[in-house]
């Protein structure tokens, strides 16, 4: 085939991608355009992977541009075996799939979520540039217009450096916005450092007037990340435990380590990539601990004959642990693509932590007993819970059709269509009655602050009112009930004031579902309402701008124009037609889709965000109360 006949086939490739973004990356919202900057590290983390590359550096231009540096083997330059007059980093870079698979052994361990490769980027950006230090030669070769060549690759001169350059301008005409959000890279830069060992990671952003750097490097790996997630949680001993093993053509790591909170924070990676929906390697873990523990306690007496086993999720009580795997074909399954499936990760995984989990108890005899007291006290608490829900089971079939006195709940009975707001306050909560449709649209409003479900066990949390108006209207039950099969409602809208109270109140909530129903998220059901701030009115026309820079655009539009802007401090100053036509009725409003891409990551901001420190919480929260941290559309 002619060099130019081959190349309109593969910006056929290239095409596809840009037809359906969704598909290669998931979105063209914030998610997907961070996704790209992801793609590009997981080629360079693949070089470290294989031994030849220590430090990568992502850095934000002021141009609007990502650039990623390492200093791996880089792309090959040479002419690409089947496509004679074509360099193979060009082949790279326009051929979907082509990755490091090609040519030589390629690689043991490959990470990026779905292997797409760095020619999903270029398709998707308005102008990629590529320069290539390799075989003692600077290279460089442009793209345009989603992956277009400008010209071949060609060498520009010397250079004993060795590594990739790739920069990149995300297409403003694919993505809903092309501005990189530097807190969202920083933290999964830093989370792809914990997770290779003395890799360092350096990110810069040279947007702002002075350039901000941030550099990570853990040489302790998934056992420093172990201790930064549990820094504001308080150890109950200062020992990580790190228990790893390498077999023919895969490696397991654990780390792990308690604290005095209750909720289960084991977050499993395979290649790097979240495993969100968990899979073999997080089943073999768990079933292991379950097994080692008890084992344990029955050996030393701290478990009787006459008692019951402690179960797997008192042990996991208050339990942090990274559970990372690097095998060579990794099966994603599952709704996210999320869930791991190659059998044998269980066994592995399985059979290291028995082996090993045991050893190190052996040796820990103080810790080993201070696991056992708290899964024991776990293991209460769980019982006096099962009472409690017991109790309230009974309570709510006394109460109108079990449904809490103020839910307004909406007339049809098939959850795919019906809506929940949960509303703060009750004037507000009476407007969006008035609002509603009640034919798929129910109201529950809740008073102030609900109990801080991150400093409270269930059995607290199940004598607290708001909390217990929340799960039985929600239906889907709580704890070991728990069954997101039967949520009443496929969407839950969190409609709070616009100030730092309703901010308050929505991470509460939203901290509930997280711990207690995250099933919610993964399958999309929990979204956050977004009430306009200011109605600007001219003459008798009405309109409602969501935002400071909303206003700002309407004031340029219509500069001639007596404008009187007024702001809405709280949902209550709406009135009900408002209301619904700016925030709820299906037609006018906007929603946002919450999403928790990487649980790691929530768990984290969560505990910072509703922990112990009381000073730095409040400081979060005024920081960030226009933040939209795991929030996607
Ligand atoms: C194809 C083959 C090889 C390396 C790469 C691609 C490669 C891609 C990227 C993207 C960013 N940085 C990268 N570094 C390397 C193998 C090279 C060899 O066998 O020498």
């Amino acid at each position: 085939m002619a060099y130019a006949a081959k190349d309109i086939k593969i910006l056929k490739g290239l095409e596809a991608v840009r037809k359906r973004p969704g598909m290669y990356i998931g979105s063209t919202g914030p998610s997907g355009l961070h996704h790209l900057v992801y793609e590009v590290v997981d080629n360079s983390v693949d070089e470290a992977l294989a031994g030849h590359c220590t430090r990568i550096e992502v850095t934000l231009l002021a141009n609007g541009a990502c650039r990623v540096v390492d200093n791996g083997r880089g792309i090959p330059v040479d002419e690409h075996p089947d496509n004679p007059g074509m360099s193979a980093a060009e082949v790279v870079l326009v051929t979907l799939h082509a990755g490091g698979k090609f040519g030589g052994e390629g690689y043991k361990i490959s990470g990026g979520l779905h292997g797409v490769g760095i020619s999903v980027v270029n398709a998707l950006s308005s102008r990629l540039h590529l320069q290539i230090f390799r075989d003692g030669g600077d290279f460089e070769m442009t793209f345009a217009d989603g992956g277009h060549p400008q010209g071949p690759l060609v060498r520009s001169g010397d250079s004993d450096r060795r590594g990739t350059i790739v920069t990149f301008w995300p297409d403003a005409t694919i993505f809903d916005e092309t501005d990189f959000r530097a807190q969202t890279l920083l933290e999964r830069l830093r989370e792809m450092a914990f997770l290779n060992r003395s890799l360092e990671i350096a990110f810069r952003d040279e947007r702002g007037e002075t350039a901000v750097e941030q550099v990570f490097k853990f040489d302790g790996g998934i056992i420093d990340f172990v201790r930064h997630l549990n820094t504001s949680k308080d150890p109950l001993f200062s020992d990580v435990i790190y228990l790893s093993e390498t077999f023919e053509a895969s490696e397991v790591e654990v780390a792990l380590q308690w604290n005095a909170g209750y909720h289960d924070g084991i977050h499993s990676f395979a290649n790097n990539i979240a495993t969100t929906e968990g899979g073999m390697h997080e089943e073999g873990f768990k079933k292991a601990l379950t097994n080692v523990v008890n084992k344990y306690a029955r050996g030393k007496g701290l478990l009787k004959e006459k008692d019951e086993n402690l179960q797997g999720e008192d042990i996991r009580e208050g339990l942090t642990a990274i559970v990372s795997v690097k095998l060579q074909d990794p099966q994603f399954e599952g709704q996210t693509k999320t869930k791991l499936g190659n059998t044998e990760m269980r066994s592995q995984t399985e059979r290291s932590v028995n082996e090993k989990l045991i050893d190190w108890l052996d040796q820990h005899p103080t810790e080993g007993k201070l696991i056992v007291g708290k899964a024991t006290q776990a293991s209460r608490a769980r019982i006096a819970a099962r009472s409690a829900r017991d109790l309230t089971r009974r309570k709510s079939l006394l109460e109108s059709g079990g449904m809490p006195g103020k839910l307004a709940d909406c007339a049809t009975r098939v959850p795919e269509e019906a809506e929940i707001f949960i509303v703060e306050g009750d004037s507000a909560g009476g407007s969006a009655k008035r609002a509603r449709d009640p034919k798929y649209q129910a109201i529950l409003p809740i008073r102030g602050k609900i109990l801080n479900v991150e400093r409270a066990r269930l059995d607290k949390m199940l004598k607290n009112e708001e909390i217990l108006a929340l799960i039985s209207a929600m239906g889907c039950g709580i704890g070991e009930d728990f069954d997101v099969d039967k949520a009443r409602y496929h969407k839950i809208v969190i409609m709070t004031d616009a100030d730092v109270d309703g901010a308050h109140i929505r991470t509460l909530l939203l901290t509930f579902f997280y711990r207690h129903m995250p099933q919610l998220f993964m399958q999309g059901y929990v979204y956050i309402a977004k009430p306009p701030l200011f109605r600007a009115d001219i003459g008798k026309e009405r309109n409602y701008l969501k935002d400071e820079a909303a206003l700002r655009a309407f004031e340029a539009e219509h500069q001639n124009r007596k404008i009187e802007v007024s702001r809405f401090k709280g949902l209550g100053e709406m009135d009900w037609p408002e209301l619904g036509v700016t925030t709820m009725a299906s037609a006018t409003r906007s929603l946002l889709q919450v999403s928790v891409d990487d649980a790691a990551i929530a768990d984290e901001v969560f505990s910072t965000l509703m922990g112990e420190d009381v000073p730095s919480r409040k400081t979060f929260i005024q920081e960030n109360a226009h933040d939209v941290r795991f929030l996607d559309i």
